[in-house]
């Protein structure tokens, strides 16, 4: 049976359903600008895990309030006073929400505001899709407060921005924003206006798509960059095999044969 998004079970994401298929997440801790502690993260892997089983089309990640996210929840940690197997743990139980996040299958589009800091940094960087505005900014002060990423920073923001950069930022506490931080790879879209709007049109728009081709782009794509070349090739091959021979895009195909399909054309200017 299906399994069932039910809003009413979370207290650290407001989860609301836009229709069609597309899901707004939103953190909901603006009061402690959406620090993520423990509870915050077994939320996001409850929802990520059901989501692409219980027909979620897309998902606009947001944060409530003026800033996106302010990464690890510092003083769950500093009072839990944790061991290392303890906080070796928490990084993994982050992996796992961002693993379901980023290789789910379901596309991730995140409204970023405000600070995208540490573990912030890290959440917004395992959605598919990330738009900014001039509010916001990304940084990494870890190495300021006697700490090492843990939420899988080295692996996706060096992805997004390269390993020499996100160096820097962890020794020095550099800030990135504006037109910069767009060009360097950190979100995909700079707005003017409200980046919410936006990551919701872009919701909107993915999830016009087949939910297999959508499977694809959003899981195997990543899963693939993980493969040496040959492998890489000959899973896409498969993927290709299932997906682009499904029967829902026959239509698609039909029309563009009598042409009733809209063509690929240059934007206008
Ligand atoms: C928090 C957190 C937090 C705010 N954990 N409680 N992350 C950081 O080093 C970023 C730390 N936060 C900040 O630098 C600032 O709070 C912000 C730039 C995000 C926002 O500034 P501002 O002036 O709007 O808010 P504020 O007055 O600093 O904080 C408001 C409240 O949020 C306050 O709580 P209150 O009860 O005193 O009102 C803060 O304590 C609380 N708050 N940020 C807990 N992060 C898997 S390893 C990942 C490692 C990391 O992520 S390291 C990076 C940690």
């Amino acid at each position: 049976m299906q399994p069932k998004i039910d809003p009413s079970r979370y207290t650290n994401l407001a989860l609301t359903d836009q229709g069609d298929g597309v899901w707004m997440v939103t953190l909901n801790r603006s009061q402690k600008r959406n620090a993520l502690d423990i509870a915050t993260i077994d939320e996001l892997v409850d929802f990520f895990s059901t989501a692409p089983r219980a027909g979620v089309r897309a998902v606009v990640l947001a944060g409530a309030g003026d800033h996106f996210c302010a990464g690890l929840d510092l003083i769950e940690h500093h009072d839990a006073d944790r061991s290392p197997a303890d906080f070796m743990h928490v990084c993994l139980r982050w992996h796992e929400a961002f693993n379901k996040m980023e290789y789910g299958g379901v596309p991730v589009i995140a409204a970023l505001q405000g600070a995208v800091v540490g573990g912030g940094l890290e959440l917004a960087s395992s959605a598919h899709i990330r738009v900014m505005n001039k509010t916001t900014y990304f940084a990494l002060p870890e190495g300021q407060r006697g700490l090492f990423t843990g939420g899988g920073a080295t692996i996706r923001v060096t992805d997004l921005v390269g390993k020499s950069r996100m160096i820097d930022m962890m020794l020095t506490g550099r800030v990135y924003q504006g037109a910069e931080a767009a060009e360097l790879g950190f979100a995909q879209y700079k707005v003017d206006g409200d980046p919410l709007e936006k990551a919701l049109e872009l919701a909107r728009k993915t999830a016009q798509n087949l939910p297999l081709s959508n499977f694809a782009i959003c899981s195997a794509v990543s899963h693939i960059q993980n493969m040496s070349a040959m492998d890489g090739a000959y899973a896409e091959a498969v993927v290709a095999g299932v997906v682009n021979t499904q029967h829902d895009a026959r239509a698609r195909l039909a029309a563009f044969a009598d042409k009733s399909a809209a063509r690929v054309r240059r934007n206008q200017e």
